[in-house]
């Protein structure tokens, strides 16, 4: 095992944050770093909080956080896109969050801009929440805003997926995409200590009343006041009962299956060269080629060359 293996490791939070830069920006050696780590990984108990943006999704993580270290456990917060345009003082507030955890090695957080992650936001991701389980981190937190594609991707690398919701939405769950409501396995409805909370519990009760899970799980419903740190025990509690179902676990062959699938794809479209790829396409849209034929071209010349 190499040396910066090693390190991380043994928790070294040096080389922990230069790891987590090299795997992130898929520097040089960051691969065989990550092989050389992921028979350590599958020990660390992973949870994606995620939300509308503003919902209080960091002030929750920053909150989880402190339940988790008085518990006695390590965590490693990953904060993807904490730079949301909606709210404008988020960074700051996440700064500010940051610092107050900034004595104490046994939080490591890591914020991560959509548009910096090379290869994917799912893919930086996953690789980071690997290293971090493989540092010994008892809990990796992954925050993320919004809904769309990256959301759902990097939920279903979580254990559990915690949603965060917030009272007052207007349309409430009819206006929630049911992507978001598929992706929870516990659901916290934070600001509590704001009007409409009680409706958007018996809404969300309707709403799986009618919908149910493939596994049989009906997700729970908490009420927080993150700002306050009212209801995240109770939070983390529910997380903890969803994790041993096992049901997380069976899923995990699942999320493994499509994970090496998009790794396949990524490998494959790297090796295109990008101007025979624009070229490509502009033929197809002007009808010269046809889109079936530069496909199986395209396979030809991958499998001909070094593998
Ligand atoms: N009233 C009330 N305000 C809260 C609560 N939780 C968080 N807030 C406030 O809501 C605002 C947004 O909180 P954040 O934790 O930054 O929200 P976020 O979901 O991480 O925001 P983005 O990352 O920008 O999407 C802050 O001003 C918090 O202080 C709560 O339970 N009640
Ligand atoms: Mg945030």
């Amino acid at each position: 095992m190499g040396e910066l293996a090693e390190k991380v490791r043994g928790g070294d939070i040096r080389a922990l944050a230069r790891a987590a830069t090299m795997v992130e920006n898929r520097k040089p050696g960051a691969e065989e770093l990550l092989k050389e780590l992921f028979p350590r990984t599958g020990r660390a108990l992973i949870l994606g909080v995620t939300g509308a943006p503003g919902a209080g999704k960091s002030t929750f993580c920053d909150q989880l956080t402190r339940t988790l270290r008085d518990a006695g456990k390590t965590v490693a917060v990953i904060a993807v896109d904490p730079s949301s345009p909606y709210t404008g003082g988020a960074i700051l507030g996440d700064r500010i969050r940051m610092q107050q955890h900034h004595s104490d090695a046994g939080v490591f957080i890591r914020s991560m801009a959509t548009r910096g992650a090379l290869g994917g936001l799912a893919r930086a991701t996953t690789d980071l929440a690997l290293l971090f389980d493989a540092a010994g981190r008892d809990v990796v937190l992954i925050e993320t805003v919004g809904v769309g594609q990256d959301e759902v991707e990097i939920a279903r690398l979580a254990d559990v997926t915690l949603v965060v919701l917030v009272p007052g939405m207007g349309d409430d769950v009819q206006a929630i995409k049911a992507g978001i409501m598929e992706i929870g396995d516990v659901f916290v409805i934070n600001k509590s200590d704001q009007p409409g909370a009680d409706k958007l519990e018996r809404e969300i009760k309707a709403y799986f009343s009618l919908s149910h899970r493939p596994d049989g799980w009906t997700p729970p419903i908490v009420k927080t006041v993150a700002s306050e740190g009212q209801g995240i025990a109770e939070a983390l509690e529910a997380a903890r009962q969803y994790q041993e179902t096992g049901l997380a676990r069976e899923r995990s062959a699942e999320r493994w299956s499509l994970r090496l699938r998009e790794m396949l794809r990524e490998r494959l479209i790297e090796r295109l060269p990008v101007a025979d790829f624009a070229a490509a396409a502009a033929e197809v849209a002007e009808r010269r080629r046809d889109p079936y034929g530069v496909v199986e071209e395209f396979l030809e010349k991958m499998t001909h060359e070094r593998v």
